[in-house]
């Protein structure tokens, strides 16, 4: 197996009924020739050399051929779509069976590429190839990837190893680049920002002379699998390089200095997409300082970047990192709403607000964030973290797509239809064409790419379901097992058992009911109750030996009103709001008893010992797979199941001992309670 090659390892062998029986799958390209500017040839031949690599060629006997045929493609496929299908009509001349040829046809070429890859996956998915007929468009415009990588080598939040973009202060550029944009490409990633949005000293200069050469090439590998390059963007770079004063968006100083700039940088590297930035949050500098709004921010860089066709992605997470836990009127879940939804409207059309999933931080259950819902006249892109911060850390194993299923799926009630998540980011709502999905990258060096083996399903995940956001979690997750380990049905169904159960065991050893958090502190792994309980970061259970959960009612800091109805209801009754959210929305008191016929306290009880059993049962099954998996997977994955099993056994202990003592109720059961 090689893993640097991770789903796409076609070395290890194509499969499938057309494949294996008369190998004759033969190609012809079909392309749009008028499509202007549409049309790249390094991505055609990318296209290509993916299609030899898995189909031929077979030069003897000259069955398998890959023909380029330039003339017009028909009506009805837009940007990056593509039409895949068996021509019956053309005989396939070098077939005994007289099969037609497998045309792939698409207005541009990303639609080529994405076809090329959907064929191989069809194939090497064991599906028959034989009348097929495939007709998709990405489901929407930006597809991203956000990496959180420093320039010293080191990752935000990486649990994978080092970057391989950065290292010692130099942007890297090497055979790892373009292994990684063939993976990207392969899952629809159209979009990809490489440095962590907290821009420090070194990363700041990233928008001078010093890193133009290696950037330039970097975004010609990544142009070559149609993909865009970004960059995350330092609010007050013309301070912090000393050239001037201020980094006021009304000075016009400033925004002298920013058009100046940009023309620079995109003269240097024109394949530049755009920029991300976060600013006024956790410390980094933004337009606050001067008194002025993210608007006049947002816009001022919009600006600089529409002669080169640039984008301005500008991040929501905005709160207050100061506040004393004695406060309870401030309520951080307010925040990103508190302080966008009054810009809706005031951006320029380059520029796209990014928001997290939930109003607080990748918990393992949040709420959908109520700007989804609540802007209606502004560009929006979803922000979902795939490195595992607050849901194992790779060590763990957290499959994250029926959770990004479901907030895709969440009913904002913005309009009669058309008004889920999925529906606004794809620009169905609003008609809008700069909208999309990001995803916080967990990948590093690590041989595998993502430190747990497993953990490459959300990578892989991530993309599919940003290109095809129809798609289940489960059917998301098939694909990527039999891409990766091939067709054993076996191993196919003890993986897919382990992915699908991940998530919900994960929720249900770690905090209970959506209140999130209870995690160390700093580098949140691992149970402490209390840990952030008394700290600046905003993020309180308010546990007591009477109840717990923050009353964010109407009553209480008022969020429940910031969703539409009827969700502003739901949210906002105790009786009707959903268990898994409850505490997330309500002060309760342990005995309250849930939707489920349980009392909070019992629940607490009960899911901490399933979760733990949930994880007993995974090992026992992938334990199984001995002899089926290559020896080097199994061990991996084998060592960090024990690792989870011992850790989930610990959360469970803490949270349970904790709620025991504090609530002086034993257990309905009798289990054992420290
Ligand atoms: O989740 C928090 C992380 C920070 C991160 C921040 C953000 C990049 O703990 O490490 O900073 O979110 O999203 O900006």
């Amino acid at each position: 197996m090689n893993y640097e090659r991770a789903w796409l390892d076609y070395e290890a062998g194509l499969s499938g009924p057309d494949v294996e029986k008369d190998g004759a799958v033969q190609l012809e390209i079909e392309i749009k020739t008028e499509a202007d500017g549409g049309i790249q040839d390094a991505v055609m031949e990318n296209a290509v050399r993916e299609l030899r690599g898995a189909f031929g060629p077979k030069e003897q006997d000259g069955i398998r051929k890959i023909r380029l045929v330039k003339r017009q493609a028909p009506a009805g496929l837009s940007a990056e779509g593509y039409h895949l299908y068996e021509d019956k009509t053309v005989s396939n001349a070098g077939n005994e069976q007289q099969d037609g040829v497998f045309v792939i046809e698409a207005s541009d070429s990303n639609g080529i590429l994405y076809g090329a890859f959907e064929l191989i996956r069809q194939a090497r998915m064991g599906n028959t190839l034989r009348g097929l007929d495939i007709l998709k468009h990405p489901g929407m415009p930006l597809r991203m990837m956000n990496h959180w990588d420093n320039m010293d080598g080191s990752i935000e939040r990486g649990y994978s190893g080092n970057s391989f973009f950065f290292a010692e202060e130099k942007v890297l550029v090497n055979d790892r680049t373009s292994a990684y944009a063939r993976l990207m490409a392969s899952i629809g990633i159209n979009a990809v920002v490489i440095n962590n949005v907290n821009v420090d000293k070194a990363a700041t200069l990233l928008i001078t002379q010093k890193h133009f050469e290696p950037l330039k090439k970097m975004s010609e590998i990544f142009a070559g699998y149609g993909i865009k390059l970004y960059l995350s963007l330092n609010y007050a770079a013309p301070l912090e390089l000393g050239e001037l004063e201020s980094a006021d968006p009304l000075d016009e100083k400033v925004r002298g200095w920013w058009k100046k700039q940009m023309e620079i940088v995109f003269g240097e590297i024109p394949g530049l997409g755009g920029f991300l930035i976060k600013a006024d949050s956790e410390g980094r500098p933004g337009p606050f300082t001067y008194g002025r709004t993210h608007a006049d921010g947002a816009n001022m860089l919009a600006e600089a970047v529409r002669p080169y066709g640039g984008l301005i992605i500008w991040r929501c997470f905005v709160y207050n990192c100061q506040q004393d836990w004695r406060d309870r009127k401030t309520d951080r879940a307010r925040s990103g709403y508190d302080n966008f939804i009054g810009l809706d409207g005031a951006f320029l059309d380059n520029v796209i607000l990014q928001i997290k999933n939930g109003p607080m931080d990748f918990q393992v259950r949040e709420p959908v964030h109520p700007l989804f819902g609540g802007l209606t006249q502004t560009n929006q892109i979803l922000e979902v973290q795939i490195a595992q911060e607050y849901t194992g850390q790779q060590r763990h194993v957290c499959y994250l797509l029926p959770m990004f299923c479901e907030i895709l799926n969440f009913m904002t009630y913005v309009k009669e239809d058309e008004d889920t998540v999925k529906e606004i980011v794809s620009g169905r709502t609003f008609g809008q064409k700069n909208c999309g999905m990001a995803a916080v990258a967990n990948t590093g060096n690590d041989e595998n790419w993502t430190g747990h083996d497993l953990a490459a399903a959300n990578l892989y995940g991530f993309g599919r379901l940003s290109f095809e956001p129809e798609l289940s979690a489960q059917e998301i997750a098939k694909e990527w097992i039999r891409l990766t380990y091939g067709l054993d049905e076996q191993v196919e169904e003890t993986i897919l058992f382990l992915l699908m159960s991940s998530w919900p065991a994960y929720e249900k050893y770690t905090s209970p009911l959506g209140i999130g958090w209870m995690v160390n502190p700093n580098y949140h792994y691992g149970p402490s109750v209390d840990g952030y309980e008394y700290s600046r970061w905003g993020t309180y259970h308010r546990a007591d030996h009477l109840g717990i959960g923050v009353d964010r009612s109407h009553a209480g800091t008022g969020y429940t009103q910031l969703y539409r109805e009827p969700n502003a209801s739901l949210y906002d009754d105790p009786e009707k709001c959903p268990d898994e959210l409850l505490l997330f929305f309500h002060h309760m008191p342990y005995t309250w008893k849930l939707r489920s016929g349980k009392t909070i306290i019992q629940h607490i009880y009960d899911t901490h010992f399933e979760g733990v059993e949930m994880v007993d049962e995974m090992e026992r099954r992938f334990a199984a797979l001995d002899g089926r998996l290559p020896d080097a997977v199994y061990a991996r994955i084998m060592g960090r199941l024990a690792h989870q099993k011992e850790h989930a056994r610990e959360w469970c202990d803490q949270i349970n001992t904790y709620f025991y003592r504090k609530t002086g109720i034993s257990d309905e059961k009798n289990r054992k309670l420290y």
